[in-house]
């Protein structure tokens, strides 16, 4: 039955939302949805997930060549997307739909140091609203790690699922051999499929490929599948270690799951484990709400993200009306004034070479993208 875990009162709603999710195209996030979906978490917090596991983030550098900095990688990427794409269905009971934000609305945090690993950093920024786009910035000094990237959405729909392909990159930047040597990785995005909406509670499955291409030259190439495809099992990877066609290490396994080496692992034994996502994550630290700037996202959101919580629709529905519209009267103004909105922490690069090197390495990915490096902090 449609919206059998929807709320009765809502369930003719969440009908309709169907419906014109159905004949939508374009940009969802600016729909409007039944109250019983609304998430109080801003998108602009998403890149968080990148980092939550920050021992496995500074073990990068510690890899004593490229292949064992090529799967530390692997590892860590692996080890994000529980968070990614699950945490919403553990937090909440089903993915939910987030907070649009705002024209560079910012979402600054830490995760603190411990144990020697040092301190990594967060700063992601809304550098576009329509279409939305994140840019971020995480770093460990210590450890000579940092991962940049911008992520955007474009959502299709078909059947009973949405499907949503991720736009934009990740490099991951990583100090080598006594530190004057940089190696880079491109890390590209799997595309989703987002399931169970007929019966009202949302999930993520990944399908299609991912890559990760290095410098050096290896190149892992992901395979994600769910529920009815070889293996069976929902949220299932295959990724593949290799270069110029040679594989190196395979890992197989559920990415919220257990994933092991098949066959021959990097340590030398066989089958062993690669990584488990029961392994606790880590969320980021923030400032407390009343310290915060007012382009932080936790203080534009207060009150919409109050009423979303205490089931306070009405004040979260008006409260969301009055900054949307102080945003268009921004824009006018900015508009009529002929100063355009600047990028606090971010550079826009049209054509980012670091990102065609490294996608000309293999096939699969478009030949140029933009890209967005962070400003230098002036402190
Ligand atoms: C598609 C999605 C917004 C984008 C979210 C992204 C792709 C953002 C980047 C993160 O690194 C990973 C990520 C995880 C989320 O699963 C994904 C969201 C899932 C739903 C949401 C839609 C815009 C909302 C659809 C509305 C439905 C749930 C009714």
């Amino acid at each position: 039955e449609v919206g059998a875990a929807v709320p009765k009162e809502q369930r003719q709603g969440w009908g309709q939302f169907l419906k014109q999710i159905a004949t939508f195209s374009g940009d969802l996030s600016s729909m409007t949805a039944p109250s019983f979906i609304l998430s109080p978490v801003s998108l602009v917090e998403f890149p968080a997930y990148w980092g939550e596991h920050p021992d496995e983030f500074a073990k990068i550098s510690s890899g004593k060549d490229e292949v064992e900095r090529m799967n530390l990688v692997l590892r860590w990427f692996i080890g994000t997307l529980k968070g990614q794409f699950t945490a919403r269905n553990t937090s909440m009971g089903s993915e939910k739909k987030p907070l649009n934000p705002i024209l560079g609305e910012l979402f600054l945090g830490k995760w603190p140091e411990k144990n020697g690993r040092g301190d990594t950093s967060l700063t992601a920024e809304q550098v576009s609203h329509h279409p939305p786009v994140t840019a971020y910035h995480i770093e460990n000094k210590k450890a000579g790690v940092t991962l940049e990237g911008h992520c955007a959405q474009k959502t299709s729909f078909s059947g009973r699922t949405i499907q949503v392909k991720q736009v934009g990159h990740a490099i991951m930047r990583v100090k080598v051999a006594g530190r004057d040597k940089e190696e880079l990785y491109l890390i590209t995005l799997p595309n989703l499929l987002i399931e169970g909406l007929w019966y009202g509670s949302p999930y993520v499955e990944l399908t299609g490929n991912s890559y990760i291409q290095s410098t050096s030259g290896l190149l892992t190439t992901l395979t994600y599948t769910g529920k009815g495809y070889f293996s069976g099992k929902a949220h299932s990877f295959k990724a593949t270690i290799g270069a110029g066609g040679n594989t190196l290490y395979t890992v197989e396994g559920e990415w919220a799951g257990v994933s092991k080496y098949k066959g021959k692992s990097i340590s030398g034994g066989s089958n062993e484990v690669f990584w488990d996502a029961s392994t606790q994550r880590e969320e980021v630290t923030v400032q407390d709400v009343e310290q915060q700037g007012d382009m932080e996202s936790r203080k534009v959101w207060k009150t919409v993200a109050n009423g979303i919580r205490t089931g306070d629709y009405d004040t979260a529905s008006k409260d969301k009306s009055k900054i949307e519209n102080a945003q268009r009267q921004k824009r006018k103004d900015e508009a009529a004034a002929g100063t355009p909105h600047q990028l606090e922490h971010f550079v826009h690069v049209e054509d980012d070479q670091e990102y065609s090197q490294l996608a000309a390495m293999f096939k699969g990915q478009p030949a140029h993208e933009d890209g967005y490096r962070n400003k230098p902090r002036v402190q």
